[in-house]
């Protein structure tokens, strides 16, 4: 013969990741990778494609896309797809496996950016509410939802020894004290869009006010798991632990300084539930960790595992896409490691509804507001957030494009955790304006932060961590 070997589909199926040797098939053509796996630079997450094709996953994870990595797979070519199991050469895309088949079904009202991987923020409505309800909670997902299943779900902890310690969910429930949190958690992308038509395009998702919301989360603290899987903060030998990495089920990773874990107040939690239910798929189902007051993207969901380290995470979101730059920078010509991962993030607000009123809504508290008696008026809502537990301190609106403020109403809330994790929720209330007048915010944080009024000021290419002055034109309704 010449050599050729075709091969069935079913065979290729029994080829997965339980079996000893591990195939895929790119286009037609099948590759024995089992010798490759341990030398892949994306880790085990090449687990996800094998038994099947590769190509859905190098349409999400592109880099693969050059000649080196042609290259490598070429070098464990085994053979070609049995003529019978195609259609016009190619394998048909039904025999695909499609990488998002255990996403969930998502809430109508959610507002979709993408939907593979799922980037959908939350419609104004919930960000209207103190806790945000879970099912219209904004979804920031890297890649697809992971298959996970609470009983069979561990966690590893390795040591900077290399020694590791296994939890399942109930070990993690069962041995250490659980507690709750309010937190807000919010995108650094979060009103990218902003920036995008006020100043210059910002690549990236172009969300508007809604990468962000807020809910009750309950699970174990960080520093107790450490600590029973052999981590001693006291201890010499845990002087180079500088960092604490997290990684997620698909490929998703990042990190924090230890010293936010370390802090007794920081609060840091591995969070197996979210509004008293377990964690919805979307949000981390079975687990995820839980980094209040910092940027959204430490909170990594679908946790499986974490190292105690002397640097950073490597990953993408650690290394590149979170860093913020100069407004004359261009991707291009920046050195990256130049610039740190965004950790705490800094003073935010926004207006998330706009409502006339009729004067009979003057009673009470909105009383001091002293509209005419016969005047109709508006009432404004929006959202204040710090991080670092930085609480908010004052909410200044303006119906006039900023010349002349008011001080909005924050609202009452009962939030739990030690220190200030979640965003206020404020109102303020004006007479009706003419249309066209233009309603700004900007929040100021109990260091006295406060937020920047020039979008072109803090223009940076990923368009990352927008907080100008919000601005929204008053459309009037008559
Ligand atoms: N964790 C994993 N495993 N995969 C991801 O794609 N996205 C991060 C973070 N944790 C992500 C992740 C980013 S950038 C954000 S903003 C938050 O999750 C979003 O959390 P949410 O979808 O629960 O709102
Ligand atoms: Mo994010």
């Amino acid at each position: 013969t010449n050599g050729k070997r075709f091969i069935r589909l079913d065979e290729v199926r029994q080829h997965g990741r339980n079996s000893e040797r591990k195939w895929v098939m790119k286009g037609p053509r099948v590759f024995d990778i089992t010798d490759w796996i341990e030398a892949h630079p994306g880790g085990p997450v090449i687990l996800r494609a094998v038994g099947g094709s590769i190509d859905p996953y190098w349409d999400i994870f592109t880099i693969h896309h050059k000649a080196d990595v042609y290259d490598v797979l070429e070098e464990y070519f085994i053979g070609e797809i049995d003529p019978r199991d195609r259609v016009n050469g190619q394998i048909r895309s039904d025999d695909v496996e499609d990488p998002f088949v255990n996403d969930p079904i998502r809430d109508p009202r959610l507002m979709q950016h993408t939907r593979t991987p799922c980037n959908a923020e939350s419609p104004n409505t919930s960000l209207d509410t103190f806790i945000t309800p879970t099912e219209t909670f904004y979804v920031r997902n890297h890649f697809w939802v992971p298959e996970a299943d609470e009983e069979t779900h561990k966690l590893t902890v390795e040591l900077p020894d290399g020694s590791e310690k296994e939890y399942t969910l109930a070990q993690l429930k069962r041995q250490f004290q659980p507690f709750r949190i309010t937190a807000t958690l919010q995108c650094s992308g979060n009103r990218r869009k902003h920036m995008t038509t006020e100043a210059r395009p910002a690549s990236g998702l172009q969300w508007d006010v809604g990468a962000i919301s807020n809910a009750e989360w309950t699970g174990v603290r960080l520093s107790d798991v450490l600590r029973d899987a052999g981590f001693d903060a006291d201890d010499s030998d845990s002087e180079d632990v500088k960092h604490v990495h997290f990684i997620g089920a698909e490929a998703y990773g990042a990190s924090i300084p230890v010293e936010k874990v370390l802090n007794s107040r920081g609060d840091v939690m591995l969070a197996y539930q979210m509004n008293g239910k377990p964690l919805a798929k979307d949000h981390g189902y079975p687990l995820r960790v839980l980094v209040p007051g910092h940027t959204a993207a430490r909170s990594v969901k679908w946790l499986e595992k974490i190292v105690l380290s002397d640097e950073e995470s490597q990953s993408q979101w650690q290394q590149r896409d979170y860093k913020c730059f100069g407004p004359n920078q261009a991707a291009k010509d920046v050195d990256w490691s130049t610039a740190p991962a965004i950790q705490e993030t800094p003073v935010q607000s926004a207006i998330t509804s706009i409502r006339d009123v009729s004067c009979s809504c003057f009673d009470g508290r909105k009383q001091r507001q002293k509209p005419g008696s016969n005047e109709a008026a508006v009432e404004v809502e929006g959202y204040a957030y710090s991080g670092g537990g930085r609480e908010i301190v004052r909410v200044d609106f303006s119906a006039d494009g900023g010349h002349t403020w008011q001080q909005a109403d924050l609202l009452p809330d009962d939030p739990k955790g030690q220190k200030s994790w979640s965003w206020k929720r404020w109102q303020a209330t004006v007479n009706k304006p003419p249309a066209g007048a233009e309603f700004v915010v900007k929040a100021v944080d109990e260091s006295y932060n406060t937020q920047p009024e020039s979008y072109e000021a803090q223009w940076n290419f990923r368009g990352n961590l927008t907080t100008a002055w919000h601005r929204v034109p008053y459309a009037g309704n008559d």
